[in-house]
């Protein structure tokens, strides 16, 4: 069926026209010598903008959350983060195979969100100083947390936790792949988003709509770790810069100020799903880009689970992602438009028919 609509993820989408022109442009150089002066401007617009002293370029998301890891932990050392969070749940297990900490998880008990810790649950997981325990050194929160539905942090909790991990001898490492959502959805400036937090991984390959790509920023010393390691795994890139290129563009060009379109898109999409008697969830949950849509009984009954549901809009020509037997999970991006997202909710009706 012609348009096939791809919401499977913000990392679909392809390099607009411009963007491929910058790349095309871009001045280059040998990055893992230095001399690449794309990457060496996006680095230094980043720190600027993350109000941090120094950034890295890296190939993934994956990469910067786990070079953050490696920069600010030995091996035998404790991560505490919640136990939906994409550094414990998607990253093959980069934390324990590479950098050889253990996790403890952080429970969302007493928090008025999903995904959100607090200074209560943190102290219910940690155990302090012990030589039967392992060190526990890093927490990592994420922001906006994917697998609780693109939700934004209540920015006072957020503080109010660093604040509280650095009380106990924490270092706090924020995962923001989708951290642009998270300051356009509450308007809240980047740099004042990741006050407190002592490294931030960020994705220029998601909302942005870069082809490659993500940044680790943090303090001048972590940063210096954090290169060092790239290097050991493999993440030291050549002339980067085509690659570096397309950020700077996407930062220049408002690829940062048109997420709120995604936004508007999302709860549009949101609120006509839950018309249909195939979806149960609120549409009120979603904040940024990402719908998590819980199908309801009925349409599990008739169907099947979601990973039967997925296949059968792939048939139809809508491509989502199973992210539970339960759920469905709609991502808006820069390649859609409102016709396209409109025309969603009708195909997935059909599938009742
Ligand atoms: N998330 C992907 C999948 O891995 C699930 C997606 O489609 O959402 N942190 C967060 C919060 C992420 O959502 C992702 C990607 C990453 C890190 C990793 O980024 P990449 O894919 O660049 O390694």
């Amino acid at each position: 069926m012609e348009p096939i609509i791809d919401m499977r993820s913000d990392t679909v989408t392809r390099p607009t026209p411009e963007m491929r022109d910058a790349m095309a442009r871009a001045a280059v150089g040998d990055d893992v010598a230095g001399d690449d002066p794309s990457v060496n401007e996006l680095e230094s617009r980043a720190s600027a903008l993350f109000g941090k002293e120094a950034a890295l370029f890296v190939p993934s998301g994956t990469m910067g959350n786990l070079l953050g890891i490696l920069a600010q932990t030995a091996p035998g050392d404790e991560i505490l983060t919640h136990q939906e969070n994409h550094i414990y749940y998607y990253e093959g297990g980069g934390y324990a195979a590479v950098a050889g900490c253990s996790v403890r998880f952080v429970d969302d008990q007493d928090a008025p969100k999903r995904g959100v810790m607090t200074p209560d649950g943190l102290d219910r997981a940690l155990r302090g100083c012990d030589i039967h325990f392992p060190r526990s050194r890093l927490l990592s929160i994420e922001n906006t947390h994917n697998r609780a539905g693109g939700l934004v942090w209540p920015e006072d909790m957020r503080r109010e936790l660093c604040d509280a991990a650095h009380q106990r001898g924490l270092r706090v490492h924020l995962d923001g792949a989708r951290l642009w959502n998270a300051s356009v959805a509450s308007g809240i400036p980047i740099h004042e988003l990741v006050e407190g937090c002592d490294s931030i991984s960020v994705c220029l390959s998601k909302g942005l709509g870069c082809p490659v790509g993500s940044l680790l920023v943090s303090d001048r010393e972590t940063i210096q770790i954090a290169r060092h390691k790239r290097k050991m795994i493999g993440g030291g890139m050549r002339q980067a810069g085509v690659l570096a290129a397309a950020a700077i563009h996407a930062l220049e060009h408002h690829h940062i100020d048109r997420l709120s379109e995604d936004h508007r898109r999302a709860k549009l999409l949101a609120e006509e799903l839950t018309k249909l008697p195939i979806f149960d969830f609120d549409p009120e949950l979603v904040e940024t880009n990402l719908v998590y849509a819980r199908l309801s009984r009925e349409a599990l009954e008739a169907q099947g689970d979601a990973f039967a549901w997925q296949d059968l809009l792939d048939e139809r020509g809508v491509r989502c992602y199973a992210e539970s037997r339960t759920t469905l999970r709609f991502v808006t991006h820069l390649d859609l438009s409102d016709e396209l997202v409109t025309l969603v909710p009708e195909r997935v009706a059909g599938v009742m028919h």
